[in-house]
């Protein structure tokens, strides 16, 4: 690979560590550009040519932008670790429900819980606390029997799930009650490039 990958992010974004965690995990050449979101960064030029949306992560691939975490990550597989995105139809639609479950209730879920107690947001935690809970009981069942999310091996799947899950704790969402997600996030940790997401001393976590 020529050029090293730029990712966009900010150190307490989990939608940006599933991104630096797969670069690192799969062995991708990139380096970490961080953004200040407290100062505003990513709502004015030129972050905003990058992404419109005003949000991180983002990556630049050469002259390849790509935006969304999720979306970066299928990106990311294709091109550059096909092993971590099966191509056989039934898995890669198994993998895709999890990543619009990611998108989904884990992100209105886990991680809005944890807006509130990391970023200070002004929102009911209530609310996101009961969507994470529903989300993990699910989540829980699925292990059931199995080490991945999907298939016999570790997947983007497994990445886009863990950050928001692994600091759930942060946003006052116990993990206690569901050992199969705390087996999966243990296995996600054991992997060769393992990177951490920068963890805030708040909720569960103080
Ligand atoms: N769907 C987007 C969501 C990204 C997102 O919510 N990023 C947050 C940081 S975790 C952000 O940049 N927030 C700033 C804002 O929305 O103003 C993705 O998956 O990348």
């Amino acid at each position: 690979m020529p050029n090293a990958i730029r990712i966009h992010r900010h150190p307490l974004s989990g939608h940006a560590h599933r991104v630096e965690l797969f670069a690192k995990i799969g062995g991708i050449n990139h380096e970490l550009v961080d953004v200040d979101l407290m100062a505003g960064e990513h709502k004015k030029e030129p972050f905003l040519t990058l992404n419109p949306a005003g949000q991180v992560p983002v990556i630049e691939d050469g002259k390849i932008v790509v935006t969304d975490s999720n979306a970066i990550l299928v990106y990311l597989a294709r091109k550059y670790a096909p092993d971590w995105l099966p191509t056989d139809p039934v898995r890669e639609a198994e993998v895709q429900k999890f990543l619009s479950l990611a998108a989904g209730d884990i992100a209105h879920g886990a991680a809005t819980a944890r807006l509130v107690t990391v970023f200070g947001a002004q929102l009911d935690a209530e609310r996101p606390k009961a969507v994470a809970r529903s989300a993990f009981a699910r989540l829980e069942a699925h292990l059931d029997g199995r080490d991945w999310l999907v298939g016999p091996k570790p997947t983007i799947a497994d990445i886009a799930i863990y950050s928001y899950t692994a600091h759930a704790p942060e946003g006052n969402v116990s993990l206690d009650d569901y050992p199969n997600i705390q087996g999966l996030l243990n296995r996600v940790e054991a992997l060769s490039g393992f990177v951490p997401m920068q963890s805030t001393k708040v909720g569960l976590a103080a």
